[in-house]
């Protein structure tokens, strides 16, 4: 059985868009909109448990704001958060969110090897655009075959409906990939649709439960900054290599 693809998460796995561009970005639209919500870290990490933003804004007007009332609360988060990804993909713009560590190395190396890459991820496909574009380079979003973002799927993450579509577009089965992720939502996910899945953990989610990874990482690491390993094997690989892949996946696919 070989490799043929690999299939990343963005948020928390590629960058730490969650920290850095969405919980900025839903704050400055709450303002702008002259709302007097204001979302701390620690909330925040509490209300990534409801994945898609429009969706955490209605569970956070639900179990937070019970005396908030509007007619329609469907429509109000879809124009609170039109705005918040208008203002998201100016902050992706201005070049404010790095990659994390390995991950444009490893996207190099996959190519180099004749890896076929997709994207699977629940937020919205604006979003993935401009991080791919102000990171890479507009071009660097011809090297994924497949971009699965937002509500392309009847039901986000945890469901499995993104990765099932992913794989469907692409005619591979769940055993030829490895899919990446950073989260209990994600990985659910994955599993979901039969994918063994490596783990990098970031702030929000390294309390979580990934009983069905294949490794737990701290980040891909690179040559000169090893990553650490959470739970698994790292064979004698100090950063994960297309070699490393390929090791885990005859192990675990
Ligand atoms: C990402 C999400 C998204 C982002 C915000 O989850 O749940 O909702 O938090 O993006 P995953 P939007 O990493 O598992 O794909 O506001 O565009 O939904
Ligand atoms: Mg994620």
């Amino acid at each position: 059985m070989t490799l043929k693809a690999l299939i990343f998460d963005v948020d928390g796995t590629l960058a730490n868009t969650e920290r850095d561009g969405h919980l900025v970005a839903f704050n400055l639209a709450f303002a702008e909109l002259g709302l007097d919500w204001v979302w701390s870290n620690e909330l925040y990490h509490k209300l990534l448990d409801v994945t898609g933003g429009q969706l955490r804004i209605k569970h956070y007007v639900n179990d937070y704001k019970p005396d908030f009332s509007c007619d329609d609360l469907d429509a109000f988060a879809a124009s609170v958060h039109a705005l918040k990804t208008e203002i998201y993909v100016r902050l992706v713009n201005e070049g404010k969110i790095p990659l994390r560590p390995g991950v444009e190395r490893l996207f190099h190396e996959a190519r180099d090897a004749g890896l076929r890459m997709a994207i699977a991820t629940t937020t919205t496909p604006a979003n993935v655009d401009a991080l791919i574009a102000n990171t890479l380079g507009r071009e660097a979003l011809d090297w994924f075959e497949v971009i699965g973002a937002g509500n392309i799927v009847p039901n986000l993450k945890p469901a499995g409906d993104i990765y099932h579509w992913v794989l469907e577009q692409m005619n591979l089965e769940p055993k030829d990939c490895i899919a990446f992720e950073d989260s209990r939502n994600g990985i659910v996910s994955a599993t979901d649709a039969n994918l063994k899945t490596l783990i990098t953990t970031n702030e929000y989610t390294e309390s979580h439960q990934f009983d069905e990874a294949i490794v737990i990482l701290n980040n891909l690491g690179e040559p000169n900054k090893p990553f650490t390993l959470i739970e698994g094997d790292a064979t004698d690989a100090t950063y994960v290599t297309v070699d490393y892949l390929k090791e885990l996946h005859a192990k675990h696919c």
